[in-house]
């Protein structure tokens, strides 16, 4: 088989990119090598900054995300039995961010691109990249137990962090970042209304709480839990009871509602960049080359920033033979990138309690809270980088 652009992975940077350059009038090729529902079904990201929102909408997929996505207008900080509402466009001018999951935005992607009856090949594992650095990449698959190649003129690794492409870039030419947190994320799903109409984050004497939500009727939640922890290692009355405990605050009105838990799930924490972006005629995009910690609600939000600058950068190319876009797209995509690790890292070092935190520690990130109630600048850092960098 034989494409403009190969696209490995159908998650929501491969399916975006997929929709951009159908758009465009290029052709491509997605190849995902999980199945239908496990991708449309698979819980991750809530939180969709403003430019992402925008995006989605401007491709064309944003109608049901206007029906039935929930723009909130700010968040609320917890900390000492305190509460501190963040009005997200009285600091940013009128920016906001909209609730509307992952497999919602999957799902819209999905179905623009099987209306459209553009080639999306379910249980196609990609095995590697090959000749990336030459002016025919390929990608070569297993799809229904066959072994098959995909000839290119471009690859776009969208495979998240646990795919293939990466490794198609010369260790010699490749510095990778990281740091791994000692905690994890336990996520829950519950069919029990929010008990408050925007996010809440947390930061308690016992770690992090978040309340989220997946619509007027569903929540979402996390908790700071150890590294290492099973998600079945604490049941549904302890994680409700937790809950409890880190988002109490003075203010009586305050109820947490509990309900029957239907997903819950543990993720491990860790910030990771890879550079570059690009080698020759392949590139990375999303999980594939970054992962941040969720606190800042950022992984997803990135991803779609890279495959909009990537099909932009492409378009240009194509359409003037003018290559500077496509050649800049990794310093392009990494100070974005970086303002993201550096905010998600700041968020999570605020709010989580470290095995072994001191008193000090505790007074430093109590002060850190304090400071966003008092200061307008601190408290407009937060929101702009909330609703998100510019593409
Ligand atoms: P994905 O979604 O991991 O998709 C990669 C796709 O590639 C497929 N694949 C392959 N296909 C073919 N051949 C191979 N060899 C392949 N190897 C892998 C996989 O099956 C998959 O379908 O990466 P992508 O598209 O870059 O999207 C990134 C986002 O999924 C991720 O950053 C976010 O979900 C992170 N994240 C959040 N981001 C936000 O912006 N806001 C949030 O509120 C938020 N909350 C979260 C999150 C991630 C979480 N987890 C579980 C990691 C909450 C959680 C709990
Ligand atoms: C979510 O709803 O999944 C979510 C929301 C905000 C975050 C992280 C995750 O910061």
């Amino acid at each position: 088989m034989r494409t403009t652009v190969g696209i490995i992975g159908a998650g929501p940077a491969g399916l975006l990119l997929g929709r951009l350059l159908q758009n465009a009038g290029i052709r491509s090729v997605v190849l995902e090598s999980r199945d239908r529902p496990y991708v449309e079904r698979r819980q991750r990201a809530g939180i969709l900054e403003q430019g992402t929102a925008d995006a989605l909408r401007a491709a064309g997929v944003g109608a049901r995300l206007d029906r039935e996505g929930l723009e909130h207008t700010g968040i609320e900080l917890r900390f000492d039995r305190r509460r501190h509402r963040v009005d997200l466009p009285a600091l940013t001018g009128s920016r906001t961010v909209t609730v509307y999951a992952q497999t919602e935005v999957c799902k819209d992607l999905i179905a623009a691109r099987l209306a459209d009856g553009a080639p999306l090949l379910f249980e196609a594992q990609a095995l590697a990249v090959e000749d990336a650095g030459t002016d025919r990449p390929r990608v070569r698959y297993r799809h229904r137990g066959r072994e098959a190649v995909l000839d290119c003129d471009y690859v776009v690794g969208c495979d998240g962090f646990r795919g293939v492409s990466r490794a198609a870039i010369p260790a010699a030419l490749t510095r990778t970042y990281e740091r791994t947190y000692p905690y994890g994320s336990l996520g829950i799903l519950a069919d029990v209304a929010p008990s408050h109409d925007e996010l809440v984050y947390a930061r308690g004497d016992r770690g992090f709480a978040l309340l989220s939500m997946r619509s007027p009727s569903v929540t979402r939640a996390y908790l700071q839990v150890p590294a290492g922890t099973e998600a079945g290692a604490w049941s549904h009355e302890e994680i409700w009871d937790e809950l409890d405990r880190r988002l109490e605050v003075e203010d009586p009105a305050w109820r947490l509602a509990r309900g029957p838990v239907t997903a819950a799930s543990v993720t491990p924490m860790r910030s990771h960049v890879h550079e570059p972006m690009r080698h020759g005629r392949l590139f990375l995009a999303g999980d594939a080359a970054h992962i941040v910690p969720p606190t800042g609600a950022k992984g997803l939000n990135l991803a779609v920033g890279d495959v909009v600058t990537f099909a932009r950068a492409l378009t240009a190319h194509l359409d003037t033979g003018d290559p500077a876009l496509l050649d800049a797209y990794s310093a392009t995509c990494l100070r974005r990138v970086w303002q993201a690790e550096r905010f998600s890292y700041a968020m999570t070092t605020l709010l989580h309690r470290a095995p072994g935190a001191t008193g000090f520690d505790d007074r430093i990130q109590l002060a850190g809270l304090d400071r966003l109630t008092t200061s307008r600048a601190a408290e407009t850092e937060l929101a702009e980088a909330y609703t998100g960098f510019p593409f």
